[in-house]
């Protein structure tokens, strides 16, 4: 019997800017894979689930201080009709999330359905996330200037490891981060550009030899720009090499 076909990925992103979608992931990798229809991609416009006639969103924090607050009442009914069909978990990009990482890329890839709800003005109403148990996720220490540029760069990070979308390369650059090293450097033609020179050893045909530059430069390329992924990397190599006999 032939297998069922997998139902395709989708993506609900709740936000006060649909228009902002699917912008840069309607080109190039992701693109063609959502003509391709590989994955799949809804926007849910926030403010049209606002009540009043001014269709308000967002209103003063209690407590005092700048800026505004997303009301957890018109939040709530998004998701609610986000959730239509019940799948998939809810995400929310936020400046205090866990920090995404290719094993969060890897999970959220898993799911059949994945919701994204985008925040603006200081962010929104605690309860909402409390009530729903809405887990919450940043792309590191800077500051946007809201939720969508981190929903579409999640977005892209899973769509690029759903099955079809890129060949069999993507399992071996994946090896590469779950080795815990940054890559080696990379060059190709002209041989010789501006006075510079590739690598001698890159152009010997030497593979061994070649194996090892890349190794030692991606070594080297992390012990000096990564501190954090070197300890790591340390630890588990001498983990690896106290276990043997
Ligand atoms: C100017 C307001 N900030 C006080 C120092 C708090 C703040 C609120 C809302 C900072 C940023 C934002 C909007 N950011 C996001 O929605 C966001 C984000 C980010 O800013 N950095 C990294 N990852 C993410 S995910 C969502």
């Amino acid at each position: 019997m032939a297998d069922a076909p997998s139902p395709r990925w989708t993506v609900r992103v709740l936000t006060l800017f649909p228009e902002m979608f699917p912008g840069p992931l309607g080109q190039s990798l992701a693109g063609k894979a959502l003509e391709a229809g590989i994955w799949d991609l809804e926007t849910v416009d926030i403010r049209g689930f606002a009540r009043d006639k001014h269709r308000t969103v967002d209103d003063a924090p209690f407590g005092g201080g700048p800026g505004m607050v997303m009301r957890p009442d018109v939040l709530d009914a998004a998701i609610s009709a986000a959730l239509g069909d019940g799948r998939g978990p809810v995400v929310y990009l936020s400046p205090r999330g866990r920090l995404l990482t290719q094993a969060v890329v890897r999970e959220l890839a898993a799911q059949p359905a994945l919701a994204l709800l985008c925040g603006r003005y200081e962010g929104v109403d605690e309860r909402v996330l409390e009530a729903r148990g809405i887990d919450e996720i940043s792309l590191g220490d800077f500051v946007l200037s809201g939720g969508e540029p981190a929903a579409m760069a999640l977005i892209d990070a899973v769509v690029r490891l759903l099955p079809g979308v890129v060949g069999a390369p993507a399992t071996l650059d994946e090896e590469s981060f779950e080795r815990g090293l940054l890559e080696y450097p990379h060059y190709t033609r002209p041989a010789e550009w501006l006075g510079r020179q590739v690598p001698e050893v890159l152009i010997s045909g030497h593979h061994e030899r070649i194996k090892a530059w890349r190794l030692a430069q991606a070594e080297a390329a992390t012990k000096n720009r990564r501190p954090d992924m070197w300890a790591r990397y340390v630890a588990e190599r001498n983990r690896e090499e106290g276990r043997r006999p």
